[in-house]
């Protein structure tokens, strides 16, 4: 069996996508996703060029051409090259499952599970607001919920600046102190309301310095989050036990992780309760397949990032790696089967399945996706970008 072409398709239904699809000389194909926000055509280069080192291969020697695309560029690594891989990684998984004729997840173990966990987002304008916004959700039958105050960053967005021209994206002013003033009393109020057992959590995003976050953390132990998410910025990496020292309130983060050596010290010293790292932006099946082990035997549970730009083929690829290993803890989920994805399930069909807070993948052989062509070149690319942020004072501020 040859590898005979490498496909890659950009297209905006509803948002912008990066799909690939891996073509053999047996008629069978195999997709996957590489949607990286506001980098998609980046990424599209560079599978591009290095998918030129596929054809001609056996596409079922999976790890052996991982190491090859991993390694081919020298300059190996960060989110475009990991995320390029890992839409290669994703169809070569999708191919073996079709050969083999079994859904992916029987490739990687088997169910350890009757299903795969989900946490929803719900967000308001006001404390009373997110109460409802909670309600509705465990109306729905979500288990477990994400509670913010007006996005990311919460009241401490203060203000926001036109784009600079049309088409770029405007700057939201963030102002930390409004934001580390409202988020315990948002859950002091959410308590009173839903009592102690009802599970939420919340996503800091990495706005805050280290010493912010370690207050926020120790501030928000009384409430028992199922975790507080993405605690630091990535780069903030000596802060961790700063933050693990103040508090034990359980803590998660890899969201923008991008391969195994960005876990292995957060691992190793226990620092971290949760990893959010996915296969879409880690190199594919292959490298989360590996860096969930080595979380194994520190009790570390996989909290698999799952926000739209994750995509619907690489939500799959999540929830096949999640239904078979043994310290899965739970996958934030985006509904794709609701009404505004209309043209999204026109170009990949059916999205996983969720009922009862619980997502399933598909059964059918591989990762039980496909992409229509046709239906894709109908929604062009759409240019777009991560929103800008800065503080009162107009320093740069990450998102
Ligand atoms: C989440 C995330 C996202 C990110 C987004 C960036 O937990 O869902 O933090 O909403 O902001 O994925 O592209
Ligand atoms: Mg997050």
């Amino acid at each position: 069996m040859k590898i005979t072409e490498v496909r890659v398709i950009l297209t905006c239904p509803t948002r912008n996508h990066l799909f690939v699809k891996v073509n053999t000389d047996q008629g069978v194909h195999g997709v996957g996703e590489g949607t990286l926000n506001g980098s998609e055509p980046i990424v599209a280069a560079a599978i591009q060029h290095a998918g030129e080192l596929l054809i001609g291969k056996d596409p079922l020697r999976t790890e052996d051409l991982w190491q090859l695309i991993y390694n081919w560029s020298f300059w190996r690594g960060g989110a475009i090259y990991m995320t390029a891989l890992a839409a290669l990684d994703m169809a070569l998984w999708d191919i073996k499952g079709k050969v083999a004729n079994l859904p992916v997840y029987q490739l990687l173990g088997g169910r350890s599970r009757e299903g795969i966990l989900t946490y929803g987002h719900a967000d308001g304008g006001s404390k009373e607001e997110v109460l409802e916004g909670v309600l509705a959700f465990q109306e729905r039958g979500y288990k477990v919920v994400r509670a913010q105050i007006r996005g990311y960053g919460g009241h401490g967005n203060i203000g926001h600046e036109a784009p600079l021209r049309p088409g770029l994206p405007g700057t939201t002013i963030w102002h930390p102190p409004k934001y580390l003033a409202e988020t315990p009393p948002l859950f002091e109020f959410l308590r009173a309301k839903l009592g102690m057992e009802a599970e939420l959590l919340h996503d800091i995003h990495g706005m805050l310095t280290p010493i912010e976050a370690a207050w926020l953390a120790k501030q928000l132990e009384p409430y028992r989050l199922f975790f507080l998410e993405d605690i630091l910025p990535i780069e903030h990496f000596e802060s961790f036990r700063m933050v693990r020292d103040a508090s034990k309130t359980s803590l998660a983060i890899g969201e923008l992780f991008t391969g195994r050596w960005d876990c292995l010290r957060l691992f190793q010293e226990q620092l971290i309760d949760f990893i959010r790292i996915k296969p879409i932006h880690v190199g594919g099946i292959t490298e989360a397949r590996k860096i969930l082990t080595m979380a194994e035997p520190y009790g570390i549970r996989s909290a698999c990032h799952g926000a739209a730009d994750v995509g619907p083929i690489g939500q799959a690829a999540s929830l096949h790696l999640q239904l078979a290993i043994p310290n899965f803890g739970i996958q934030e989920w985006h509904d794709f089967h609701s009404p505004e994805y209309a043209p999204l399930r026109e170009v990949i069909g059916q999205p996983c399945a969720w009922a009862g807070g619980y997502a399933q993948p598909h059964e059918a052989p591989g990762l039980g996706m496909d992409i229509d062509e046709k239906a894709a070149a109908r929604y062009p690319y759409q240019k777009a970008w991560m929103p800008l942020i800065r503080r009162p004072d107009g320093t740069v501020h990450h998102f």
